[in-house]
């Protein structure tokens, strides 16, 4: 008799397990708009966290900085206020430069490059996140940097004075060298800005100008190939290690995947979002010769500024990306 209610307990818990232990669910803030690529990888990287974790890990993407505003993503994300982010990487050069190996000018300015100087500056970049108690999953480019302006521009001197938004440190600099006045916005916030004269010019993706319904308040958009700067997703390090050895492989595994295909959508986002721009009646168009020069000699500069500031690893990962082509 006391065998069998032994047994009848066991056989209750037993069952009861799985109800007990309920599924994870963490939130994922991100910074961009809901039908940006980035955020369509991210959504899609989350559904197949559920599938591969048998809906034992959920994650919930919050879009357009609904949950948290772009830069304040990090520093939840790091205080375990979310679970896990999106962000730009380069966002934090003001932090360390090494963030900001994405935006040396003309460096890397093809997808298949911005690739080559992600595998030089992978390590680098992830050993930096753990110190800071987060752990790097994937990152994936925006398509190529070029300038936003509600005027024709020949060459820097058009630049002069003009309010430039900025989301960065490397974009922040870039504007000060031309000549023009920087003010740091973010990217949810864009058309509030250029709507209300905050800002009139910038530099950024085709996608983001696309995004942000840009052709109601600026006329051209001037193909520089600059950079491919990226977002990167994280997680908290505790959150991390609160996974079981199984579902962290299978997390990691997605993460690989979603870094594929995010790629891939932003290649493919990169004409679509240009030819919308056109639709919509902006001037898209190479950067005329005198400005592409001039932004080169401000790019020499930056260069330069950004070697020195990162020291050696800045320029291992420089050195690594060169032999890599
Ligand atoms: N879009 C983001 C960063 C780079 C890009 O193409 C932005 O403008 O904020």
């Amino acid at each position: 008799m006391k065998k069998l209610a032994y047994a009848a307990t066991v056989a209750a818990f037993a069952l009861a397990a799985p109800l007990a232990q309920a599924a994870e669910k963490w939130d994922m803030p991100v910074a961009y708009a809901d039908s940006n690529f980035h955020t369509e990888n991210a959504k899609a990287f989350a559904e197949a966290v559920k599938t591969a974790t048998n809906g034992e890990l959920e994650i919930v993407v919050h879009a357009s900085g609904s949950l948290f505003k772009g830069n304040e993503i990090k520093r939840a994300v790091q205080t375990g206020q979310a679970q896990i982010g999106e962000r730009l990487l380069s966002a934090h050069q003001n932090e360390n430069a090494l963030f900001g190996f994405d935006s040396i000018p003309f460096l890397a300015t093809s997808f298949e490059d911005s690739l080559k100087l992600w595998e030089a500056a992978k390590p680098t970049i992830e050993a930096l996140l753990l110190e800071q108690n987060l752990v790097l999953l994937y990152a994936v480019p925006w398509p190529p940097q070029g300038i936003y302006a509600k005027k024709e521009l020949n060459s820097a001197a058009d630049m002069e004075g003009v309010k430039f938004r900025s989301y960065s440190t490397a974009t922040a600099r870039l504007a000060e060298l031309t000549g023009a006045l920087p003010v740091q916005v973010e990217a949810a916030e864009l058309s509030q800005a250029l709507a209300t004269g905050v800002a009139e010019s910038f530099i950024s993706s085709g996608a983001t100008g696309y995004d942000r319904k840009v052709w109601e308040h600026l006329t051209h958009f001037y193909q520089v190939d600059a950079w491919l700067p990226r977002n990167y997703v994280f997680v908290n390090k505790d959150a991390w290690d609160s996974l079981d050895e199984a579902t962290q492989a299978a997390v990691m595994g997605v993460a690989e995947m979603a870094e594929y295909s995010g790629f891939w959508r932003a290649v493919q986002y990169t004409d679509w979002t240009l030819k919308g721009l056109a639709d919509n009646g902006m001037i898209v168009t190479s950067a005329p010769p005198q400005l592409k020069m001039d932004f080169e000699k401000v790019g020499v500069t930056m260069t330069e500024e950004w070697l020195a500031a990162a020291g050696d690893e800045g320029k291992a990962i420089v050195t690594t990306f060169r032999e890599s082509r």
